[in-house]
């Protein structure tokens, strides 16, 4: 089943950041409430906005939302010192996000992964910047499985995000991600495919409807994940719909689930 990590914890978001400045630990845990209600599997959980503050608003998050984490948390930091803390401080095993190939993060991130128990999002981003082309998505794609691998990471516990990309100045750029979706989950079945979809419709107006679109695409190609808010009704209902379609769904008990509950509407 797909798998939903939901988004909203994260400090550059006005209200997150707000509430996290003023230790307001009833918004946070009411904020993560509603995520879990509406089916987040993972939470992800970013402090990285607070120039200065990232380790001291990591470390009260996780201590905030731990004793109502009915789910992994998903630790979004490209520092390997916060995700140190943070690892030691979560019960359920945590999704790492992330590692890319950018030479320092790369070289940073991997004596930090080393020997863990734990998922992690593998960023497409290399020291050339975003990827430009499906080829280009795959061989990042097949660097960052081959070291993970080397250092004990394997290949069901990697999420690799293939960096959508905006079509708004190249038309091209849906089809290129979607293509390299299918490529990279052809020469690795075990692989999971995650990332955020919004990028997809930057410079756009009505984002929504492109997001939820290109989303029941991204599913067929082969992605099983996704950075979203999961408070979007709308996007929530496409991907229960799209599940059930592509037959991950059986006796399409989750999207029956989801009408009955009053989730998933026409
Ligand atoms: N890939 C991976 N990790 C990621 C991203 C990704 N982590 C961060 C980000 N992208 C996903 N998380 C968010 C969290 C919040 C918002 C968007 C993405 C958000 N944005 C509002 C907007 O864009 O309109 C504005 C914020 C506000 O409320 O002020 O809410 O791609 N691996």
């Amino acid at each position: 089943m797909f798998e939903v990590i939901g988004e909203r914890i994260n400090t550059s978001r006005k209200f997150v950041q707000a509430a996290v400045a003023e230790r307001d630990a009833g918004y946070i845990i009411d904020d993560v409430k509603k995520q879990l209600e509406a089916g987040a599997n993972y939470i992800d959980v970013n402090a990285g906005a607070r120039i200065g503050h990232e380790t001291e608003d990591m470390k009260w998050l996780l201590d905030t939302i731990q004793p109502i984490a009915t789910v992994p948390l998903t630790l979004d930091s490209p520092d390997p010192a916060v995700l140190e803390m943070a690892f030691k401080r979560v019960e359920k095993t945590p999704m790492i996000n992330s590692i890319s190939l950018e030479k320092e993060r790369f070289e940073a991130m991997m004596p930090f992964l080393e020997g863990k128990d734990c998922k992690v999002i593998a960023l497409c981003m290399d020291d050339a910047g975003m990827p430009s082309s499906s080829d280009d998505i795959l061989g990042r794609a097949r660097g960052l499985v081959k070291e993970l691998n080397d250092i004990g990471i394997p290949t069901a516990s990697i999420y690799v995000d293939p960096l959508v990309q905006p079509i708004s100045t190249d038309t091209t750029k849906g089809n290129m991600v979607l293509d390299a979706v299918r490529a990279i989950k052809a020469e690795f079945p075990d692989v999971h495919i995650t990332g955020g979809l919004s990028n997809i419709s930057y410079g756009l107006p009505q984002r929504k409807v492109i997001n939820r679109t290109f989303v029941s695409l991204m599913m067929d190609a082969g992605m099983d994940s996704a950075i979203i808010d999961p408070l979007d009704k709308k996007i929530m209902a496409t991907i229960r719909t799209a599940d059930m379609l592509l037959s991950h769904d059986d006796f399409c008990m989750n999207f029956l689930k989801g009408v009955r509950s009053g989730a998933i509407e026409s």
